[in-house]
């Protein structure tokens, strides 16, 4: 066990503590008091690095590593340390804690890299508060719009608008912070694969080709909340059995063959009033449906809400489709990739090219700087859950790879 291994171990125990469910899983809600400690940790471990490090409207932290001439494009890496609800330890801390650490191993090989190097940790990558997810990375590529600051809400009704100035933060700002892609040459993010496939091939590195990406969507329903004793079978408008059909429906609908690399989950679901004697007034539920194909996706979504409006039609209720998300499928940028390839030749490390289920702030990156991602296997493919679980042995792979991807593309 070196001390590589140690530190990575002291990284991810020490940011598993900021959590509001302790014992059950890593909960850490972006603006919560969670993610300003795990956030305060990393600013304070980059200083100790000797980055210079800055915090944006949205809550983006960079830290700078200054190259020989700053005049040149940045290459970033990073990725996020808010978890959903009752996550894992791993799932955006590897990136941004791998990060550090193949600046460090970088800076112990005396390496000078010619253009800045950066390490971000990037603001609310989980949808668990707002509905939809990469908040961090969308303020800084231009894709959050004035309308979105309003619409994006939380559990209390409260939007990013009001939940950024209750942070004393100008949200008007996060409209306008956009990184400028001519001054950044080059995205890499280390992440978990939060499934199962490197760990079935005996693997220990995946590097990423595709990313799927996710359609978020809030259905509300209405009926008429009743007494469940004294109200007739046939005079009830309950929104519940409606709510699942829906639910059912987006299980066929992706085990349907209409797409076959299409996923579909209800993951929430809220009852208005809650109580057991009660027909439901109103019920809330969120669908996520990803896809590597934005063509399939499209057609699913537009599937689940003409059923829908049947479903509600026939059941004479009404009904809300809100879509907080609806992103497309993101592509790899290639000349890096065959670089990330060679230096797993030259490490010794096996590899396999591969899709990306879950999305992460690289999909949203992509979008303006060539970006990419490393994988490092997850124990049973669990991930969103606490036991999800990445051995350090394969941590200290995916970083040491990191660091030599980077040294080679900031030479
Ligand atoms: O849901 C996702 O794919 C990511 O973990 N936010
Ligand atoms: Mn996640
Ligand atoms: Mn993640």
């Amino acid at each position: 066990m070196n001390f590589l291994h140690l530190r990575v171990e002291e990284h991810i125990n020490h940011l598993a503590t900021f959590t509001s469910t302790p014992g059950h899983g890593v909960t850490r809600l972006v603006y919560s008091e969670e993610d300003r400690q795990a956030k305060s940790y990393i600013k304070q471990e980059m200083r100790k690095l000797g980055l210079d490090v800055e915090e944006d409207e949205i809550g983006n932290i960079m830290g700078i590593w200054h190259g020989k001439n700053p005049e040149l494009p940045q290459v970033w890496t990073g990725s996020h340390v808010d978890a959903p609800l009752h996550g894992g330890k791993y799932d955006g801390v590897v990136g941004v804690i791998g990060g550090l650490e193949a600046i460090r191993i970088l800076k112990e090989r005396g390496v000078q890299p010619k253009c800045d190097v950066v390490l971000a940790v990037f603001s609310s990558e989980e949808p668990t508060r707002f509905g939809v997810g990469c908040l961090g990375s969308r303020a800084l590529t231009g894709m959050i719009r004035e309308e979105d600051l309003d619409r994006w809400c939380d559990d209390h009704g409260q939007s990013l608008r009001q939940v950024l100035e209750s942070n004393g933060k100008q949200p008007e700002k996060v409209l306008r912070q956009q990184i400028n892609p001519a001054k950044v040459k080059q995205f890499i993010e280390l992440h978990i694969e939060q499934g199962d496939v490197l760990e079935n091939k005996g693997i220990p590195i995946g590097i990423v080709d595709r990313i799927a990406a996710p359609s978020e969507i809030q259905l509300t329903i209405w009926g008429e909340q009743r007494h469940a004793g004294s109200t007739p079978m046939d005079l009830r408008k309950d929104p519940m059995p409606a709510a699942a059909e829906v639910i059912l429906l987006v299980e066929r609908l992706n085990t349907s063959g209409i797409s076959s690399s299409s996923v579909g989950t209800v993951g929430k679901l809220h009852v208005t009033p809650g109580a057991s004697n009660v027909i439901p007034g109103m019920v809330e539920l969120t669908v996520d449906i990803r896809d590597v194909d934005k063509a399939k996706k499209d057609e699913l979504i537009m599937e689940l809400e003409k059923s829908v409006n049947d479903i509600c039609e026939r059941r004479d209720l009404s009904w809300k489709w809100k879509i907080n998300g609806n992103d497309s499928p993101a592509v790899m940028d290639v000349e890096t990739l065959h670089v990330i390839k060679q230096c797993a030749k030259e490490l010794n490390y096996p590899y396999l090219l591969m899709p990306s289920g879950a999305y992460h702030d690289a999909m949203i990156l992509s979008r303006k700087v060539p970006s990419n991602m490393i994988f490092v296997p997850s124990q049973d493919g669990i991930s969103h859950a606490p036991e999800e679980f990445t051995s350090t042995f394969y941590i200290v792979k995916g970083i040491e790879l990191l660091a030599l991807t980077l040294q080679k593309i900031t030479a």
